[in-house]
């Protein structure tokens, strides 16, 4: 499978708590590409339209007060397998289901504090790249150690 490329945040509750670092470098070292990277206030039009599939539930209204309640670090990783990746590497959306070594398994208590994002499919990592980011926010380039971590 060729590389595939997936949106990934790291909430306003990883950013306050200074765990920007930590999960950046998980995502690096597991050997996925940095293509996009912003420290940005989420405006509540955006938040609604990235959780616009929830809207109606119960926990919705909560989910978008916390998503624009601090900055956010918004990713574009690419890599094989990427949005099957950075889901396995987040955990359950229930911190509590989520097992030791996933970002929420290690970081993470409760679901409306569960410091990570990642697209749940192909198809939702382009809609969601698609209203994160502009196409010059994203950068192509070439890791020189690229054939290290992909045959
Ligand atoms: P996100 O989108 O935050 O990465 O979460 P998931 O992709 O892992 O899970 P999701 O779409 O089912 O839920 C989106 C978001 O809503 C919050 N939530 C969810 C909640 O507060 N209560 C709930 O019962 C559910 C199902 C948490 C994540």
């Amino acid at each position: 499978m060729s590389a595939e490329r997936t949106f990934a945040m790291v909430k306003p509750d990883g950013v306050q708590r200074g765990l920007v670092g930590e999960i950046v470098r998980r995502y690096e070292a597991r050997g996925l590409k940095v293509v996009g990277l912003k420290l940005m206030h989420v405006p509540r039009s955006l938040a609604e339209a990235h959780y616009a599939e929830h809207k109606g539930k119960p926990f919705y209204n909560g989910l978008v007060d916390y998503i624009v309640s601090g900055p956010v670090v918004a990713l574009c990783l690419e890599g094989k397998n990427a949005v099957a990746v950075v889901r396995a590497m987040n955990g359950a959306t229930k911190p509590w289901d989520a097992t030791p070594g996933t970002i929420r398994g290690d970081l993470a208590l409760d679901i409306g504090r569960n410091v990570v994002h990642g697209s749940d499919s192909v198809e939702s990592a382009k809609r969601e790249l698609d209203i994160y980011f502009s196409k010059d926010e994203i950068v192509d380039w070439t890791p020189v150690a690229h054939k290290w971590v992909t045959e």
